[in-house]
């Protein structure tokens, strides 16, 4: 996996983009990557302990029981070495949605839920053929295209996976997920693995989408736009805010842009940002009953390299920490590939199918008439 350290230079905007998620383990690890989650590089930051974010199996959410028991804990090797992401388990337990970046080269896959105390309660692998990586991925981030589906080896029974969410929620708040590396957001260092026994969980608000973005970037002369280049999904946007103006980033990117879109300072205590190893986790936005799952995460930005392109100081309180505040993140959202997860997880025959079906039927029925008669 390249995705880790390389900064992507992205055509259309211009922007350098890092991918969330994807974290490598250390160099020389083999095998082990299950039993020493703190050699390897991961979600959350916050102004308290990590470990006060941490999900726990059957922990409620908006009144809902496990509403986290779907989320799932990639481990995959490649001929780059041991690598971590995130995942959703979706309803009926036999498909994992994550970013195609974590899908599109991988030789050994395992995947699991209920992991805390670095220790799983289920364990399910993928076979190289049973990843559906989005057919618009090319590699590139930010495209709307960084997702993919992985058929679990046997379906998982007793966790409830998640619906999806059909519409756009851009300006919703949402709950994000994942088994990814922590720091708190006010320590000037990278993230780490030394809470990588747990998954991780925090909120936040999708403020903009960025094709919205990018096209407010390009008529202000910042960034080239090319519309094209979005065409394949809208990856929703959010800021990782700690009730200042000046951490409100993607507040002040509107301001320098025309006002575009609105970002506020914040959710207070409870918000998050995802980190290296959150890739693929997801986002989930409550419908008042469920939680539905509404992004998968994708990138992120620091805001230490967003804001000077828009000729602004001081949105980063630390470039050392990836996911500090004022840093941005992006998700894939759900809502723009729903056909293309149903002809996967759920395929419809084809009409020709259909039509001999319905001939065999009446075959049968002809014949059981016979048979009666
Ligand atoms: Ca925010
Ligand atoms: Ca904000
Ligand atoms: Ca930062």
């Amino acid at each position: 996996m390249i995705f880790h350290t390389k900064q992507f230079k992205l055509a259309a905007v211009a922007a350098a983009l890092l991918a969330a998620g994807a974290a490598q383990a250390s160099t020389g690890m083999t095998d082990n990557l299950v039993h020493s989650p703190k050699a390897l590089e991961p979600l959350t930051g916050n102004t308290s302990a990590v470990s006060n974010w941490r999900f726990t199996a059957g922990q409620s959410f908006n009144g809902v029981a496990g509403a986290l028991d779907g989320v799932a804990r990639l481990s995959f090797s490649n001929s780059g070495g041991n690598w971590a992401c995130s995942g959703s388990l979706l309803a009926g337990g036999q498909y994992v949605l994550t970013a195609a970046h974590c899908a599109d080269d991988f030789t050994k896959m395992t995947v699991q839920f209920g992991w805390q105390g670095g220790a799983a309660a289920v364990t399910r692998n993928v076979s190289v053929g049973n990843a559906y990586v989005n057919k618009a991925w090319t590699g590139q981030l930010d495209t709307g295209a960084d997702i993919a589906i992985l058929k679990l080896d046997t379906v998982v029974t007793g966790i409830n996976g998640y619906h999806l969410s059909t519409t756009n929620d851009v300006g919703k708040d949402y709950l994000m997920a994942g088994y990814g590396t922590t720091q708190k957001a006010t320590n000037d260092l990278a993230t780490n693995w030394n809470d990588g026994g747990y998954g991780h969980y925090g909120f936040n608000t999708f403020d903009v989408d960025s094709k919205s973005f990018n096209k407010a970037a390009g008529d202000a002369g910042v960034y080239d736009y090319n519309p094209n280049y979005y065409a394949p999904g809208t990856t929703y946007m959010s800021d990782f805010d700690d009730g200042t103006d000046m951490h409100n980033t993607l507040g002040r990117l509107a301001h320098e842009t025309g006002d575009k879109w609105t970002s506020s300072t914040g959710r207070g205590g409870s918000e998050a940002l995802i980190a290296g190893g959150d890739s693929g986790g997801g986002d989930f936005v409550w419908n008042g009953k469920e939680w539905l799952l509404s992004g998968v995460h994708s990138w992120g930005w620091q805001g230490s390299d967003a804001c000077p392109d828009f000729g602004l100081t001081g949105c980063d309180n630390s470039s050392n920490n990836h996911s500090s505040f004022g840093d941005l993140s992006g998700s894939t959202a759900t809502f723009s590939h729903i056909a293309w997860i149903n002809s996967v997880t759920a395929p419809v025959p084809e009409p020709e199918t259909y039509a001999m079906m319905i001939a065999g039927l009446a075959l049968v029925g002809v014949a059981r008439r016979r048979k009666q008669a």
